[in-house]
């Protein structure tokens, strides 16, 4: 018997329509629409508040801030980052001109691998771009001590970790640059959008030129800078998803929780573990289907299709079996056995908040009854 609604990987969280009306009219009374109007403003500074981070520049998306990031700091030559990611990751270096050099994950947390990063390193290696993946923070203090080694710079993907907190606070503070993503499929959304968090006046300032086309005031270009603003209507958008943020990660945990439960007996089924974090976010609920579960990853992955179940293969291909990264050396399989084996036994699957037990326990029950 298959589910009348198809249940996918997410769906975005929206606040009741008529909570929005006042925010828009405000939009429609000033006709101020974008180029760092007053809720981009109201924004950046309620976000630096409730991440705990000092300065934050808005993007219209994750891409461009990345994009940007890396024009920020004027990375060139070649980029220590991971194949376990979403494409955008590596994309964000090629529309760059820098070459990105691909290093194996770590098999806990399948987050860029310490301990093979200075093999990687080249004379022409000029920074580190690892990702947060799934929210689960990477070693930041083994990365860092690596950077200020070979005098690298670190920018993270932190695509996943709005709201993640490590021992010394927010994950975000770590590194050059963080980059952040609300696209609709994140825990906090502006429809599209996404941030650097900077960590000082002057570079956000640079980061503000850039993404305003590197205008410095009326008459004076600094840069080839990009148009990368977020636009007023997701920036009140974000004011008022942020107010219920919280209550959107609470009910993520529970939905996190309750897989743990249902799958911890299941042989041949691993959820991920954390990385250590002490504020967690549970953007995804990956979990590898080992050698020992009694059908494939694919077999699993269409079972649940066919009971219009839409779990995801995050992430799967790998970047580096992409046309335009796989003729690159560092992309050998041979040199990524840990990301490769990862990316044959993963699977997402659906966590958000309106997410109902019932449907956990029907997804959790078509996994489970595999193993019986
Ligand atoms: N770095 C990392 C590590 C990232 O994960 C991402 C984005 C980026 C950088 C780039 O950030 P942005 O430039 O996107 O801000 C999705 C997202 O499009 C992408 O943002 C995200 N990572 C990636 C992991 O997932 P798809 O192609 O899987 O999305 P899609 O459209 O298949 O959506 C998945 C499911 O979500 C759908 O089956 C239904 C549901 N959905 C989706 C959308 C867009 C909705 O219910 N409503 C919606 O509006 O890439």
């Amino acid at each position: 018997m298959s589910n009348n609604n198809p249940i996918y990987v997410t769906q975005p969280h929206l606040p009741p329509l008529e909570e929005f009306i006042p925010y828009l009219k405000k939009i429609w009374d000033n006709k101020i629409l974008t180029n760092g109007g007053p809720f981009h403003r109201q924004l950046e500074s309620a976000l630096c508040e409730y991440l705990g981070v000092e300065h934050l520049a808005l993007f219209t998306n994750g891409t461009i801030a990345l994009v940007t990031a890396l024009q920020a700091l004027r990375i060139t030559g070649e980029v220590i980052t991971t194949p376990y990611s979403f494409v955008a990751t590596a994309h964000s270096l090629l529309w760059n001109g820098i070459k990105p050099v691909f290093v194996d994950i770590d098999p806990d947390t399948l987050n860029l691998d310490p301990a093979k990063i200075e093999a990687a390193i080249t004379p022409q290696t000029t920074a580190i771009m690892p990702v947060h993946c799934y929210g689960h923070p990477c070693d930041v203090e083994a990365i860092q001590k690596i950077a200020d080694n070979y005098n690298l710079k670190v920018i993270y993907d932190a695509a996943h970790a709005f709201g993640v907190q490590n021992d010394s606070g927010s994950v975000l503070r770590h590194g050059d640059l963080s980059v952040l993503s609300f696209h609709a499929t994140k825990v906090f959304n502006t429809f599209e959008g996404g941030a650097i968090i900077c960590p000082d006046a002057k570079t956000k300032l640079r980061i503000d030129q850039l993404k305003n086309f590197g205008f410095v005031d009326e008459v004076t270009v600094v840069a080839p800078g990009i148009n990368g603003k977020m636009s007023e209507i997701n920036a009140a958008f974000g004011m008022l998803q942020l107010e219920g943020v919280a209550d959107v990660i609470a009910a993520r945990k529970e939905i996190d929780h309750r897989y743990r439960k249902l799958l911890s007996g299941v042989k041949g089924i691993r959820c991920l573990g954390d990385a250590g974090e002490k504020v967690a976010n549970y953007s995804y609920f990956p979990i590898l289907v080992e050698n020992d579960y009694p059908v494939t990853r694919d077999a699993l992955y269409q079972a649940l299709k066919d009971q219009n179940i839409f779990a995801r293969r995050y992430f799967y291909p790998l970047i580096t079996d992409f046309p335009m990264y796989r003729g690159l050396p560092s992309a050998h399989a041979g040199n990524l056995p840990v990301a490769s084996e990862a990316a044959r036994k993963v699977m997402c699957l659906p966590i958000y908040p309106s997410l109902t037990g019932e449907q956990v326990d029907t997804i959790a029950g078509v996994i489970a009854g595999f193993s019986k």
